[in-house]
This record gives C-alpha cells, structure tokens and sequence, in this order.
C-alpha cells in the first residue's frame, strides 16, 4: 500500500516518512508565513486524505492540477495584487472627483467670463497686484533670443580703409554727416558731444536724485510705469537705491544699476538739462523714455542684446566706461575680420549703438562713480 509518489525532482513527497524533511524544504521555498500557513493547510488535507484511504496518486494529480498551481500564483502575487486593487479603485474614486470638480470650476469659470463681459469689468481687478504689471511673467533671454529678427550682417560689409568696426568723431560732425553713417548699423562715437552739446559738466548722483524726488510720484513710476534693473545691486527698486546710495559712498559693496523713466514731468526736466543732440537727424523720431544707468568702479553691464525697436544713444556724464561689442551669432563669419576692440567713452563722450543688433558689455574702468543718460532714436 505504501507507495512514493512519483513526480519530477524536488516534488516528491514521502507522506508516510517524518524523516523525509523534503516538505520542509517545499515549505521554505514559498517563502513567507502566508504561504507556509497555506503549504501547512495542503499538508494537512493531503494528509487526511490519504488517512482516509485517497489513493496518493490521486492527491498528487490534485496538487499539481492548474487550479491548485493558480490559487498558489495568485497568493503569491497577492500583496502586489492587492495594492494595484487599492490604486485601482482609489483612481476609480478619484477620478469621478476630479471630473465632477473640473466641470464645477469649467461652469464658474463660463459664468464669471459672462459676467465680467456684460458688466464690461476688467478681471484683473481681482489681481490688483498682477494689474500694474506690463508682463505676467519675466521674458526669459532665451526666448528672446528664439524670437529675435535674424540680422543680415550688413554693419560688417563694405570697410573702405580700416576694418575698425566704430565709427569715430573727435569733433561735433553736422547733421548731414552723421546721417551719412546714422543707419549703417555701426557703433559710432563722438568725443566731446555731451559737454559740446551743453550737458553739464559737473552733474552728480544728488542732481540726479534731486531732479526726480522734486517730482511727485517720480521716484516711484521707474519701477510702476516704467523698468528698473538692479543688475549686480542690492536694490530692488529706485526708491532702495536712492536710500543707499550718496555722493560720499565709497564702494565697499560694489553695485550697477539702470533704469528708464516714463514720469513725463522728469523727462521734461531731463530733456531740458540733457537736450537731444543737434546732430541727430531732424526727421528721426526720438523716444519720450530716457535710460539712466549708474554703477561703482569695475561694475557694469553684463554681456546681452536688448529687444527695442532703435538704436540708442548714450552720454557719459561722469567717471568712465569700457564697451565690448560681439555681433549676433548669425554674423559672426561676416564680422569675423572685422576690429572689435573695446572701445572706452570718456566723460563727455556719446556713444550711439543699435542695442538690438550688437551684443554688448559695459564696465566701469578708473576710481569714480559712472554717471550716464540716454534714449532712443531712429
Ligand atoms: O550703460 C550700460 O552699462 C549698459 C547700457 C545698455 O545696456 C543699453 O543702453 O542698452
Ligand atoms: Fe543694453
């Protein structure tokens, strides 16, 4: 009666023999106490079953038929089983959440834009913060770049003498002349145009200050109305600057700052102190909005391009400043022999540069503070 059941390798089970240690070693091999419970609970029934005369070869088709192979699969699998279970009906839950809050905001979203329509309200009236803001968010530089005009690298063509880039006057020249070399793009330089054109020679940052705090709200409008960049500062507005700076700072902590202003009171008493230059061609069309940039010794602008539509012109009012120029990628082959040199611009010089086209970087060069103003023109 006594009989092994006879099957492939380690499945073989001696169910009359205690010393056969094989079933526990099938125990082991499932592993954790679930499965070990289940394993001791087949055992178990086998056992009984062959007790009660079930032929062992019987429940050794039972134990390997595919639905005893599945359910122990199953267990098995059960944890992982059990958590995609959850995830599922958590994601089935949610899901009709989430639709039913999308279409309740979908439907407060449909009314208020009805609302706001009819009644003619403008929404940002509920962003008082957002609504001063002329950008919601900051124009990243490289999507400015992305979307810049490709240039055709003309100021790099047609050199008749020198392959120096800038265009250089040491004397006022007239209009006729400087609309001779106005539009080609080139940096030109005029020594001496600032003070020969009446701008004052011995302006200071307190004139500055003077000129917009006398002004209501002037102060305030470069940062509300109009742009102010703290560059390597650590100013965050006009208003920041103006308290930390004075004459008789010394420059423990370096700083640069720029700024336009948009108050048209203080563009009036700019434009009367710093008159738009003579020279400029009387049709060309100048800009309301003047730029001041003011920086401590080896400050400066770091390299970039701006996304006006002009060209500027700047005039150094004090101390001095160093330009690099790099042409845009686009026309570096075309500009590649072409003399880049820095080009420094003294007190009382201009500098007329289309801020668009050329790459540039300023620094501060010698011991004084650097004062300079200019705008666009066309
Ligand atoms: O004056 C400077 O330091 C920078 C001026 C500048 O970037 C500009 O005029 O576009
Ligand atoms: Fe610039």
């Amino acid at each position: 009666m006594k009989q092994k059941v006879s099957g492939s390798g380690s499945n073989n089970v001696d169910l009359d023999d205690p010393s056969d240690d094989s079933s526990q070693n099938e125990m082991n091999s499932f592993g954790n106490n679930d499965d070990k419970d289940l394993f001791n609970a087949l055992y178990e029934s086998c056992e009984e079953a062959y007790g009660k005369g079930v032929d062992s070869v019987e429940i050794y088709n039972v134990l390997h038929s595919k639905e005893i192979f599945d359910l122990v699969e199953t267990l098995s699998d059960r944890k992982s089983n059990f958590n995609k279970l959850l995830w599922r009906s958590l994601v089935q839950k949610c899901r009709s959440v989430v639709i039913c809050a999308a279409g309740f905001l979908f439907f407060v979203l449909i009314l208020n834009g009805a609302v706001f329509y009819f009644l003619e309200i403008n929404p940002l009236v509920l962003f008082p913060r957002l609504a001063g803001r002329a950008c919601l968010l900051p124009a990243h530089p490289i999507l400015l770049e992305m979307m810049r005009p490709i240039q055709n690298c003309g100021m790099c063509r047609n050199y008749k003498k020198t392959n120096a880039v800038v265009i250089e006057y040491s004397t006022l020249p007239s209009e006729s002349e400087f609309r001779s070399v106005a539009y080609l793009s080139r940096p030109i330089v005029i020594r001496g145009a600032a003070f020969g054109t009446g701008m004052p020679t011995t302006f200071n940052f307190g004139k500055l200050r003077n000129i917009f705090e006398s002004v209501p709200g002037g102060v305030d409008s470069a940062y509300e109305d109009c742009q102010f960049l703290p560059f390597r500062s650590p100013f965050s507005t006009l208003r920041e600057a103006f308290a930390g700076i004075n004459d008789t700072t010394k420059w423990e902590r370096p700083w640069y700052i720029g700024w336009s202003n948009c108050h048209p009171e203080v563009a009036a008493q700019l434009r009367e102190i710093f008159p738009r230059p003579k020279f400029l061609p009387s049709d060309s069309e100048s800009s309301a909005i003047d730029w001041i940039f003011v920086g401590s010794p080896r400050m400066g602008a770091s390299m970039h391009i701006d996304f006006v539509r002009r060209p500027s012109w700047q005039a150094q009012l004090s101390g001095t400043k160093q330009w690099t120029l790099r042409p845009v990628p686009e026309c570096e082959e075309e500009c590649a022999s072409v003399n880049l040199s820095p080009i420094t611009i003294r007190p009382g010089d201009m500098i007329f540069l289309e801020t668009n086209i050329w790459y540039h970087e300023t620094v501060i060069l010698g011991e004084n503070l650097s004062i300079s103003i200019g705008s666009e023109y066309d």
